[in-house]
Parts: structure tokens; sequence; C-alpha cells
């Protein structure tokens, strides 16, 4: 029996998206603080994570808070806007990278973060952009920190966007606060956890890739010949 050329060519594209396609879902980068570090304390195979820094708003370089989720987590000084667009403006916020090695590419499922007011003055609401649309777009907020004193409480942000899939190269993500009535306000933040997949094609997959277009080229050819 005679495949049509179509049929045949929608067989072949799929074997190959199943070869060249796989790969698990894993924590990318985990950051605790908890080893008296600013970097992560957990990346995946092929992924590196920076170090947290802050911006220029902050009144000191984020410092690390004996209480955490265990202790420590870090705690940004200094988040005194009173709106998103204020605390874009004053640069109020903690940042790191999270790159893919070469070779290899990053795709984010969400991002995990336990928040906690140090105390009645902290700031109140927190939101995330990143480097991709140079920061220009929230990609989502947490508008109901519990007041303090209480536990940090757990929140996920959703990075299931095409936008953050297959990416090759760094990802850098800034994490703002705002909302607080202190002089000095701050806002601790614990396990940020970056969750997703790191995957780097296999050189077998890349050499069946290559045959792949090279029978699907000869297809077309055929076709465009009959
Ligand atoms: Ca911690």
């Amino acid at each position: 029996m005679k495949i049509p050329t179509m049929k045949k060519l929608l067989l072949l594209s799929a074997s190959f998206c199943v070869i060249a396609g796989s790969a698990s879902a894993v924590i990318l980068a985990e950051y605790t603080f908890d080893a008296d570090s600013y970097g992560p304390s957990t990346t995946a195979t092929g992924i590196e994570g920076s170090n947290v820094t802050g911006g220029s708003g902050l009144s000191t370089s984020p410092v690390l808070s004996g209480t955490g989720n265990p202790a420590k987590s870090i705690a940004p000084q200094g988040l005194s806007s009173t709106s998103e667009a204020d605390a874009v403006a004053a640069n109020d916020y903690i940042e790191l990278k999270i790159t893919a090695d070469s070779g290899y590419t990053l795709s984010f499922t969400s991002l995990d973060i336990d928040l906690q007011r140090s105390n009645d003055q902290s700031a109140t609401n927190w939101f995330i952009r990143s480097s991709l649309d140079s920061y220009a777009s929230t990609i989502d907020s947490i508008t109901s920190i519990a007041t303090s004193p209480s536990a940090f409480a757990s929140y996920t942000i959703d990075l299931s966007d095409a936008a953050y899939q297959n990416l090759s190269g760094e990802v850098t993500f800034r994490l703002y606060g705002y909302g607080a009535v202190g002089e000095n306000p701050s806002l601790r933040q614990d396990n940020i956890t970056f969750n997703g997949s790191a995957a780097i094609p296999e050189p077998s997959s890349t050499a069946t890739l290559f045959l792949g277009a090279a029978a699907v080229t000869a297809l077309l050819r055929r076709k465009a010949r009959s």
C-alpha cells in the first residue's frame, strides 16, 4: 500500500520530535541561603545560578536574615516605594541570573518562593520581572503577604509561558517589593526555587535530525517533480 507523501512527512516529523524533545522536570536552581551564601544551594546539570544582588534603590546590599524557613533568608532593605511603577523606577529589587551552559536549552515551569514580612512596617507587595523583555512587564505579583509576626507563606509563580521555554544563554529575574509604611522596610524571601528542565541534544539525535531533514527534503523534491 502506498502511503501518501504528506502522511510520510507527518510521520517523519513526529518521530524526530520524540527523539529530540525528551527532558524531565527538575529543580533548575534553588536558593535556601542556609549556608551563609548568596548563591544557589542546588543547580541542575547544565544550569548555573548567579549570586543574588540588589538594585540601586536598596539602602544596603541585600543582607541575610537570621530568620528563615529555615534560617537564613535574604532580606533586601529599603523597599520604600508605594506603587509597582515607583518600585520599578526606584530599582527596589533583588536580582539573580539563571544561565544555561553552552549547548543546553533551558525551559521554566514555575518559581516557588517563601515570603515573610519582618514586621508590621515591612513591604506588603512583591512582584517579578525578567530580562527577556527588558523588565518591561510584570510576570506575576503577590499582594496578600501576611502581617508579621507570622510563619513564612509559600507562593508559586507560573513560568510556563512560551517566552520562558527552550532558551539558550541567560535570563535575569528581578524580585521587587513595595507598599511598606516603615522607614527602612524589608521583606524576607527564602527557598527561591526555579523549576523546569535543562536539555542538551545528544549527538546521535542530532545526527538523526540531519538525516530526517534530508529525507524530508528528498520527499518534497520527489513530490515537486511528480
Ligand atoms: Ca533558608
